[in-house]
Order: C-alpha cells, then sequence, then structure tokens
C-alpha cells in the first residue's frame, strides 16, 4: 500500500493512525525524528521527509508510512511560539504533531513496539540519545543531519540516506534530498482516491494539490530561513540552504492563492517575531524550551539556547520571585534547572541584539560537581580565543562569576558570535573528556 496524495494536516492523521495500528497489530513501522531541542529545524526536517517519502517511498520500504516524532512531550509544542505562527502557514494545529506522548510509556515501550518491528531515521542529529536511544540505538536506518559526526549511524543504510553535512538549516539539505520525489509527485497530480475525497478534483485541475505542495513548502522554508537569518548571515549560510530556499520558493510561487502576495522577508520576520516572543513564559519554560543534554559515561552536560539577553532573564526572574533579590532569584532559577537534571555542567547561551543593532551572544558555564569544575576550567583556557570570550557584565555591573571552592560559574560575551550550540557543545564535551 503506498500513501495517498495528501495535505499535511491529512497526512498527520494518517500517520497518527498507522501508529496507533502498529502499536496494537504489532505492524512494523518506519519512525522518522528530530533532536532533542525539538527546535523549529527538528520539527519541520521530521515532517517534511516523512511527507515526501510516504508517498514516494524507496522499492524496499521498511514499512508503508514514514511516521514523524517530535522527541518532546506534547506540552514542549506549547512552548514554541513559532511552531504555532508557521502551523497557520501550514493549514496543520498542535494537535496534530505526533510527540513523545504518542509511544507507548517506558515500562512497556519495547514489548509495545519491539524494536525489530522499528525502523528510526535521524534528523538533524545523528546519534539517538535518551530512553529511546537506549531500547532503538541499533534501529537506525538513517540520517540526514548538519551537526558534527558522532560515529553512532552505520555505513551502510541502503536505500535510505546517510548525509552528515555542514549546512545552515537541516532542512535544506532535506529538502535537496527529497526534490525529485516531490518532483515526481508534484507531475502525478491528484491522482488519488483520497485526494479525491477531499473535494480536491471538484475543481478539475492540480490547483488543490498546489496549496498543499506551497503549504509544505513553507513548513521548509521557515526553518530555513530562521537558521540562516533569511539567507544574510554569511558565517551560517551554505550553498545548500541557497539551492533548498530557492526551489521551495518556486513551489510556494507556483500556487496560485499565493503567487501574488507572498513576500519571503515578510514571512521570515513574522516566525522569527513569534520565535522571541518569548516574554509571557516562566523562566524554567525559558530555560527548557531550547534545551540539549548530553550524558557522555555518566557525565551530564546541559546547554539552554535563549532568544534573549542575561538582562532579560534576570528581570524575568525577580518578578517570578519577588521576596528575593533580582540575582538571587535568577541564580536560583539557573541553579535549580541545573540541580534537578543533575548536570555536572550546565551553560546558558543567549543571542542578543544590542541598542546599536549588533548581533551579540552571551555564554554562562556553571559547573557543579568536580569532573564538571575540571571541564569548565579547561573549556575557559582551551576555547578562550576561539570562541572569542570576554569579561561580561550586566547592565547595571552585576558579575556573576564565581571561581572559589565548591562550584566554579563565568559569564562572557562571546565575541565571535557565528559559533552556535553547534561549535560550542563539542567544546564543552571536549572539555570533559
Ligand atoms: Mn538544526
Amino acid at each position: 500500500m503506498t500513501v495517498p496524495r495528501n495535505s499535511l494536516r491529512g497526512f498527520l492523521a494518517q500517520a497518527r493512525a498507522a501508529l496507533r495500528t502498529a502499536i496494537d497489530s504489532n505492524q512494523k513501522i518506519t519512525f522518522v525524528i528530530g533532536n532533542e531541542s525539538s527546535d523549529l529545524d527538528s520539527m519541520t526536517c521530521s515532517i517534511l521527509y516523512a511527507y515526501i517519502r510516504s508517498m514516494v517511498p524507496p522499492r524496499n520500504a521498511f514499512a508503508p508510512i514514514y511516521v514523524p516524532i517530535n522527541n518532546i512531550p506534547a506540552s514542549g509544542i506549547q512552548l514554541r511560539p513559532e511552531f504555532l505562527e508557521l502551523f497557520k502557514h501550514a493549514n496543520i494545529e498542535s494537535r496534530h504533531l505526533l510527540t513523545l506522548d504518542d509511544l507507548p510509556e517506558l515500562p512497556v515501550l519495547k514489548s509495545k513496539l519491539p524494536p525489530e518491528n522499528t525502523k528510526w531515521i535521524l534528523v538533524d542529529h545523528n546519534a539517538l540519545q535518551g530512553q529511546l536511544g537506549k531500547v532503538y540505538a541499533e534501529r537506525v536506518g538513517g540520517v540526514i543531519d548538519h551537526h558534527d559526526e558522532e560515529g553512532r549511524v552505520p555505513k551502510e543504510t541502503g536505500d535510505e540516506p546517510r548525509i552528515v553535512e555542514k549546512s545552515g538549516s537541516c532542512t535544506s539539505l532535506v529538502t535537496n534530498y527529497l526534490r525529485c520525489s516531490w518532483d515526481v509527485l508534484s507531475s502525478l497530480g491528484m491522482s488519488s482516491g483520497a485526494a479525491y475525497a477531499q473535494g480536491g478534483a471538484l475543481s478539475g485541475d492540480s490547483t488543490v494539490a498546489k496549496v498543499w505542495d506551497a503549504e509544505a513548502a513553507q513548513l521548509g522554508l521557515a526553518s530555513i530561513l530562521i537558521d540562516t537569518a533569511n539567507l544574510q548571515d554569511n558565517s551560517k549560510t551554505t550553498d545548500h540552504d541557497r539551492k533548498a530556499v530557492e526551489y521551495l520558493e518556486a513551489r510556494i510561487l507556483t500556487c496560485p492563492k499565493l503567487a501574488a502576495s507572498f513576500d519571503r522577508t515578510k514571512f521570515y520576520e513574522q516566525i522569527d517575531a513569534a520565535r522571541k516572543d518569548i516574554g509571557g513564559m516562566q523562566l524554567q519554560n525559558i530555560l527548557q524550551k531550547d534545551y540539549k543534554l548530553w550524558d557522555d559515561r555518566g557525565q551530564k552536560l546541559g546547554i539552554s539556547s535563549v532568544v534573549r539577553n542575561i538582562d532579560f532573564l534576570r528581570k524575568k526572574a525577580a518578578e517570578e520571585a519577588k521576596a528575593q533579590s533580582m540575582d538571587e532569584a535568577f541564580l536560583g532559577a539557573l541553579h535549580g534547572f541545573a540541580t534537578e537534571r543533575e548536570l555536572d555542567l550546565y551553560s546558558v547561551m543567549t543571542t542578543s541584539t544590542s541598542a546599536e543593532g549588533q548581533f551579540q551572544r552571551e555564554l554562562l558555564v556553571w559547573a557543579f560537581s568536580e569532573v564538571g569544575i575540571a571541564a569548565a576550567k579547561k573549556f575557559a583556557k582551551d576555547s578562550h580565543d576561539e570562541l572569542g570570550l570576554e569579561e561580561w557584565q550586566s547592565e547595571d555591573g552585576t558579575a556573576f562569576d564565581h571561581t572559589d571552592d565548591g562550584y566554579w560559574r563565568r559569564v562572557w560575551w562571546q565575541r565571535n558570535v557565528q559559533h552556535s550550540r553547534k561549535r560550542v557543545a563539542p567544546l564543552l564535551r571536549e572539555a570533559m573528556t
């Protein structure tokens, strides 16, 4: 059975039904899963790959449908205002997304979804982490990613891709990989029964298919534009990104409904504004929103990426904890976040724009254990020049540095702003070994 031509909305409903059948009736299933930070890029990579690939599968596909899973609980979607903004363009809603909540609970996960019945395609990461990794790491059979190679996916992946390459957005690599399949799909028009049933054929042409293509194209385009600052950030943008944007934009402009009105820059600004709109969010949620954990042989490193600066976080903390001073509240919140997760090393990376319009980064590193402290000191020394670390203080002259016994904490300006978590995380992990 091939999955019929469908909208994203219709496809996600099919995927949900297929997952239920796999669990209830012991059927084979292929998952497409992004990384644990589950940012916009991870979300769009997994959906786009699963969507096109399910309708144009390889000859020997492991299962009839590819199911995109977001690597977070359903509650995490509400912490991502940019998702909600983008869903409007893709004609889907939060409830359509599949998340970890849709998988069986841990004690029965293995029996309800036996590893041998599953295949996992990783997008936007190349090592299956956490609980899923413990159960299914052996079942990974394909990858498209733009992070450092971890050497965990088998060299031979048969009909599925094994692509780990530098690019601004992983969605660009996914788009470029899929474009031939997508072209085939579009050339078929609306030939499937499911499409007719949805009223698509009533118009007698492929207008509906073009609308569906444009919805999927906007889903992908958003991530690439966010990850490359609308292709303007030269330190991140690669040819993969430019090529993918050209392709997706053409797909959007082929849709009569959007051809006259679509403006790429406006679209980017709209999604970007939603992404930065975290003022109404609780501080713990802001730290959780784009959080990644590495557990290397029991040494735990956690990094939160935040789209506002430390002064914003301090004020936020003070608002929430009225009884304490601003910095007691701020440090207490970070301390709570890190110790709850039993981290050896916790880092907060912020991005913001200065009053002069300059893109800037702050880097906070806090070590809680002996291993963590040794690593933090090593990191501070070894990565100082590469990252352009410079003494930091807040708007009101506060510094948070603490290097006595017990714990260790530094905050810097990271002047070499081209380095995102994609670079900082490997440097911190290296210091921990
Ligand atoms: Mn990514």
